[in-house]
């Protein structure tokens, strides 16, 4: 795949490709190469040389690289970028300079090659050649002065979760939690459905781009409304969100419990996704399937800790089925660990219902336990859910959100579907108020929930 100008269209191919070795039963190697064509040192579609390195890492290409373009030398800062990020053979195969007016090309044999020699010395090449412009004396030009140098050597990369939007997205230890921002869900916001469904699109990007102006590492979009054609919106949304660059910057949540509106969405998306979410509800098989085609897209997935018998509510069932996902996806499937992204669900505390005392240490343990023992794979949650006895009063709300991160994160919790920029700092809350939450979410005592719900009282209508 060569001039890519789009990566979407080089993650169709790629996909198209692997169906065919799938069908033939025999693969070859592919090589991919992008072009940069101006001087914002970004593809057409906006993507950075890291960002579209993560899009196509799925395909194990042979080689990934530039090629046609501004020159050599317009190239340089670009190759050197993938040649850093990426843990495969790296090409480049630039233009004689830009044409002129005369649609001729410029740059002489002894200039491209010197061009070309200092990628060669500072190790940024395997493989070179010439693009528009260049002919057989460039070539042999290129080819003598290379010669003097030796190949890159291939870089060991860290397993690391790699996602992108038009920028890149790397899961370091440098960062302890990942904000997904929840806003722009149909079902989670009443707000952001009335915008959806009005049809008023513009107002609704305005919400995707306040979530990312407010922390979003990474947004969820959900469109599930029995209302409206979920699949449609989905796509309409998507395709209007790759036009605004400061929202498209971050990596995608596509959140649909219908597999057809996931699918529709991953055909939209250039940078690498997240998939929200599979589960084993339906069984090993549609598990696998759902798998295998994530995969071929190339993104990252949500793994609900849901079998065949229902949502996981215990410690127990949580690791239980997180384990059999993972032996599966990692076993089956050949899915990267560190794309994958277990939610062992938080449910809501505080009901009143005494069987649902025990679900906030049940997710906090589980974690702990997850994190342990199945390696490079994540943690998340809609964090939300866990205080849905106590809508309508923020203060408490975001008290027993922060509460909760504050020992789910150290349990192992990476990742959180959150209302991005209305978190409480945890040193910062009232200490009578984060008494009581801890009390509930930990489940200390007895009485923890009639006295969080008393507490509640003195917070009623404060915004
Ligand atoms: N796990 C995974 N995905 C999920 C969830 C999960 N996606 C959806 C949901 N749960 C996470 N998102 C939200 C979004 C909003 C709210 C809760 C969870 C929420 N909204 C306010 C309410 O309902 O009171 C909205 C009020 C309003 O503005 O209308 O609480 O668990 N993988």
């Amino acid at each position: 795949f060569e001039t890519i100008t789009d990566t979407l269209n080089t993650k169709a191919g790629i996909f198209a490709a692997e169906k065919v070795f799938a069908q033939r039963g025999r693969s070859l190697p592919i090589m991919i190469s992008g072009t940069i064509t101006d001087l914002s040192g970004r593809t057409l579609s906006g993507q950075t040389p890291t960002a579209f390195w993560h899009s196509v890492r799925h395909a194990k290409p042979l080689t990934i690289g530039l090629n046609c373009a501004l020159g050599a030398n317009a190239m340089r800062s670009h190759i050197a970028e993938l040649s850093d990020a990426a843990d495969t053979l790296i090409c480049a195969y630039p233009n004689a300079g830009l044409p002129n007016e005369m649609g001729q090309y410029d740059e002489s044999p002894e200039f491209m090659a010197e061009q070309i020699e200092g990628f060669a010395r500072d190790g940024y090449v395997n493989i070179v050649g010439g693009c528009c412009g260049s002919t057989p004396d460039h070539i042999r030009a290129i080819a003598e002065a290379v010669a003097r140098h030796a190949p890159r050597q291939v870089p060991q990369v860290e397993t690391r979760l790699r996602l992108s939007g038009l920028e890149p997205f790397t899961l370091t230890d440098d960062i302890p939690f990942v904000n997904i921002g929840e806003r722009t869900n149909v079902t989670g916001s009443a707000r952001f459905r009335k915008l959806i469904t009005a049809g008023d699109y513009a107002a609704a990007l305005e919400v995707a781009r306040d979530q990312v102006n407010n922390g979003a590492q990474i947004i969820d979009i959900n469109m599930d409304e029995g209302l409206i054609d979920s699949q449609k919106v989905m796509v309409e949304f998507l395709n209007l969100l790759a036009a605004e660059p400061d929202i498209a910057r971050v990596p995608l949540m596509i959140d649909s419990s219908k597999w057809e509106v996931i699918e529709a969405g991953l055909k939209c998306v250039q940078g690498k996704a997240l998939v929200n979410s599979i589960s084993m509800k339906e069984g090993e098989e549609a598990f696998l399937h759902h798998a295998r085609l994530v995969k071929s897209y190339g993104a990252a997935v949500v793994v609900m800790a849901f079998d065949e018998q229902g949502q996981a509510d215990t410690l127990e069932r949580k690791v239980e089925i997180c384990t059999r996902a993972y032996k599966l996806l990692t076993e089956e499937v050949g899915f990267p660990p560190e794309d994958i992204i277990f939610d062992p669900n938080v449910f809501a505390v505080a009901t009143g219902i005494e069987e649902h005392n025990g679900y906030g240490v049940a997710f906090i343990e589980a974690a702990r336990q997850i994190t342990a023992t199945l390696p490079h794979a994540h943690i998340s949650g809609g964090v939300s859910n866990l205080s849905f006895s106590f809508r309508g009063n923020e203060p408490v709300r975001e008290a027993m959100h922060s509460v909760f991160l504050y020992h789910a994160i150290q349990a192992g919790m990476d990742m959180g579907i959150v209302n991005a920029g209305q978190l409480a700092v945890y040193e910062t809350i009232d200490p009578e108020l984060r008494e009581a939450c801890e009390d509930v979410i930990l489940n200390r005592r007895d009485d923890a929930t009639d006295r969080l719900l008393e507490l509640a009282e003195r917070y009623k209508g404060q915004a």
